[in-house]
């Protein structure tokens, strides 16, 4: 793999692909760099979590040497968590993908661009010929920039006929689109992030908000309102054991707690009927429906008292302000469309919406999930637009130039559908873009041996080492954060700036160029002259955002963005003065037709898979410290990072079920579900409440346990609940 690239493949490298290696993180064609002073600093946007903080960056000699939190961000206000200050780290990682790799007799080999985009097009279009462009799949992103992940999509369904489209946004935020589409007309998470701090209660439903957004926590410390802070979780996190009042609710009951939560504030009166009749539909049906869950019930259900829900419940009557926030403990669930319509049901019906310190407020999860839910061009079409809506498809053409007939008018294949399509042999190629399918979907042993099966796996990241490279026919190296240009779109709809501090590895293009790239060699280039550098695809961008409810036409451009610090959507005409904090709703107008939210609900029905005598626990995942992200391949990166977690996967369960399996923290242990079975370390807490188990996400192993049953409204898999035996491992090791 370390062997230089022979000249004779050299010599057939065209002029494009000569052009863009010579740039290797890529301003596009000719483009002057944007930091011209070599000693310098410059802000721009943390490339991991949705917070978007703000990192100034300090160069010495054109390259960065560090960095600091930006102090007069709206988002950070100088402050950052271990990721972030750690954020350089990945840029000069020795194990960092630096060239083109092929497989060749079984072993990944070094080739140039243009061998491995001549085998790319010409494995692709056999698969085409022989099977149709149905064969075919991309997963994408929400960790590439706006720009990127808008050239993926399209190129992909309007360029080169790939017929099926979904990311890693499907695993994480699937549910929060769905569920605001349907109450209230469009995926608009309504919030600013000074409502944490000026809510009078917060309640926090299935986010453990310290370790997964812990400079949000910070801007929870900041409330000068003596907040009521409440948090549903089944586990006592760092957040719930923070919290003025912990609802420790059995798992996936969340939803008959919500219920029962919307019955005694009608009975306490707590409803703001002024505002429900107004700006909302459905309320009258509604009331009805949740008069089937008074508080026994619900106690019984879900393992709180009923005095703590009594409590909860004068609480959110008597408080002006209260703000409800959700993360995956609600997205992660088998009705998890639901269960966060339930939590929007809440607001609506307290009229705790478009006021400050108020909201059914969705936390995001990637930097930039939503420039995806917004632009992949997947389950949606460009600017949350559909792809069976011919006027939609007609508008899109118009501003792109791409030919109306190459816009597909048919929706496609979920992520679960498309992974099942690769173990059935429906779907032949998959091309991967920075996601880590293999380590972060569910099926672990099985899902590897359906990768195996593909003709074509293309894999697109930083990394050639990763657990999904390992089935590759092709990895292209990518540049990442800080190697490129572009936006983000942080949780609350702040548009921000990433920027090229640092050249990308060997040749290793931006992903933007890749796309390019890979435009020329299937030949359709023409359909993409427009697509020159990310600063115009993103003033395309904002022109197909125009007339949308996340209308953004009035950022001019990347300089708008720089003097703003940041931008939210919408902001439809240029306004230099622009608040720096603002949320939706104010007018108590959605975007439904009719301008009402609706309140959508569903009988509450039991998981796929409940604990039984062989396997006895549940099985909860999820963050295990904020040092980690996901499957480890940037923070693992980081030597300091490293210090500050376990380094090995373990489980967590509860100091009785320790005491009757006779294991102490320290032992080893396995653990086994229907699907597979892992060896663990024993890590033995009261955070965790008898009969369950949690095991972090950050591991490869994790995986092979999940069930991963789908929401039916989001398609989202239900990481969170599975049922798991734990028996101890004795003996020498
Ligand atoms: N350090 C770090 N930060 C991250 C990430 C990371 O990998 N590392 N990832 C980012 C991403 S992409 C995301 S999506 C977010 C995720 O952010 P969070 O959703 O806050 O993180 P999780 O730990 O996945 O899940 C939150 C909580 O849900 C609880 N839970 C499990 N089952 C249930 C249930 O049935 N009901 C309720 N109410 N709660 C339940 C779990 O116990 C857990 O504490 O974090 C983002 N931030
Ligand atoms: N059991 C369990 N599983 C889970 C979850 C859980 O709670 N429990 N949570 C789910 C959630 S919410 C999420 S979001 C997913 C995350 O799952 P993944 O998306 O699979 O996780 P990451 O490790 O973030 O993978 C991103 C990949 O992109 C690469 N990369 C980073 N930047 C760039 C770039 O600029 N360009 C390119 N080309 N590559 C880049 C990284 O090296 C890495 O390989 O995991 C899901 N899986
Ligand atoms: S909280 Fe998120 S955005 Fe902020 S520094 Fe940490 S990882 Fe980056
Ligand atoms: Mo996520």
């Amino acid at each position: 793999m370390s062997l230089p690239i022979p000249n004779f493949i050299r010599q057939f490298e065209g002029p494009l692909t000569r052009e863009l290696v010579r740039d290797p993180g890529g301003f596009g064609l000719g483009q002057v760099p944007r930091i011209a002073k070599p000693d310098a600093t410059t802000d721009m946007v943390c490339g991991y979590c949705s917070t978007g903080c703000s990192l100034k960056l300090h160069l010495k000699e054109g390259r960065p040497v560090n960095l600091s939190p930006t102090p007069d961000y709206p988002v950070n206000l100088g402050m950052a968590c271990p990721k972030g200050w750690e954020a350089l780290a990945p840029l000069s990682a020795p194990n960092r993908a630096t060239h083109p790799l092929m497989r060749i007799d079984g072993a990944l080999t070094r080739v140039g661009w243009d061998a491995a985009m001549g085998r790319f097009r010409s494995k692709l279009r056999a698969i085409q010929n022989a099977h149709g462009g149905d064969a075919l799949a991309f997963l994408s992103t929400g960790q590439i920039c706006t720009e990127e992940m808008a050239f993926l999509g399209t190129l992909a369904r309007c360029g080169m006929g790939i017929a099926h489209g979904d990311g890693n946004t499907r695993q994480c935020m699937a549910t929060a689109v769905a569920a605001y589409k349907g109450s209230f007309g469009f995926d608009a998470p309504p919030y600013t992030y000074a409502d944490f701090e000026e809510s009078d209660c917060i309640v926090l439903v299935g986010s453990n908000l310290c370790i997964a957004h812990p400079i949000l926590w910070q801007r929870v410390l900041r409330n000068r309102r003596g907040p009521e802070i409440v948090v549903i979780d089944p586990r006592r996190t760092e957040t719930a054991a923070a919290a003025t009042q912990h609802l420790a609710i059995a798992p996936k009951s969340d939803l008959v707690l919500l219920y029962g939560l919307a019955r005694l504030l009608i009975e306490n009166g707590a409803v703001e009927r002024d505002f429900v009749d107004a700006h909302t539909s459905g309320f009258a049906a509604f009331e009805a429906f949740v008069d089937d869950f008074p508080a026994g019930r619900v106690a019984r259900e879900t393992g709180v008292p009923e005095a703590a829900l009594r409590r909860l419940a004068d609480t959110v009557r008597d408080r002006d302000r209260v703000s409800f926030w959700w993360t995956m403990g609600v997205n992660q669930s088998h009705q998890a469309t639901r269960t966060a319509q339930a939590i929007i049901n809440l607001a609506l019906m307290t009229g705790n919406i478009g006021r400050p310190g108020t909201g059914a407020n969705s936390i995001t999860g990637q930097c930039n999930a939503m420039g995806s839910r917004l632009f992949s061009n997947t389950a949606s079409l460009l600017g949350g637009r559909d792809f069976i809506d011919a006027a939609h498809r007609a508008e899109v053409a118009a501003t792109t130039g791409i030919p109306e007939d190459r816009i597909p008018a048919q929706n496609c294949l979920a992520y679960d559908q498309i992974l099942d399509g690769v173990e059935s042999g429906r779907i032949r190629g998959l091309w991967v873009v920075a996601t880590n399918t293999a380590h972060s979907w569910s099926g672990g042993g099985r899902l590897g041996r359906a990768l195996e099966k593909l003709d074509l796996l293309v894999v697109q990241d930083m990394y050639a080492d990763t657990a999904t490279a390992r089935f590759a026919d092709i990895v292209l190296p990518a540049a990442g954060w800080g190697e490129k240009d572009g936006t983000f779109i942080n949780s609350e709809r702040r548009i921000g700036l990433v920027k090229k501090v640092a050249r990308a590895p060997g040749e290793a293009l931006s992903d933007f160029n890749i796309f390019k790239l890979v435009a020329h060699h299937f030949g359709v280039a023409d359909l993409f002259a427009g697509w020159i550098d990310p600063e115009a695809v993103f003033a395309m961008l904002a022109e197909l955002s125009q007339g949308r409810p996340c209308d953004f036409s009035g950022i001019a451009g990347y300089r708008d963005l720089e003097a703003g610090r940041g931008i939210q959507w919408p902001l439809s005409e240029p306004d230099e003065d622009v608040a720096p904090e603002r949320r939706l709703f104010e007018d108590g107008r959605f975007f439904h037709a009719d301008g009402r939210a609706r309140f959508v609900f569903d009988a509450p029905r039991p998981p796929a898979e409940v604990p039984c005598g062989r396997y006895p626990f549940v099985l909860l995942t999820g963050r295990g410290s904020s040092s980690q992200w996901h499957t480890g391949t940037r923070t693992q990166t980081s030597a300091v990072l490293r210090r500050l977690h376990p380094d090995a996967i373990y489980v967590e369960l509860s100091p009785a079920d320790a005491a009757e399996l006779g294991l102490e923290t320290g032992d080893r242990a396995r653990l086994a579900s229907r699907r597979g079975e892992i060896e663990v370390a024993v890590r033995v807490t009261s955070a965790v409440k008898r009969g369950e188990v949690f095991v972090p996400m950050h591991f490869e192993e994790v995986n092979a346990l999940t069930l991963g049953e789908v929401d039916p409204h989001s398609r989202q898999p239900s990481y969170k609940h599975c049922a798991v035996g734990l028996a101890p491992v004795r003996g020498p090791q």
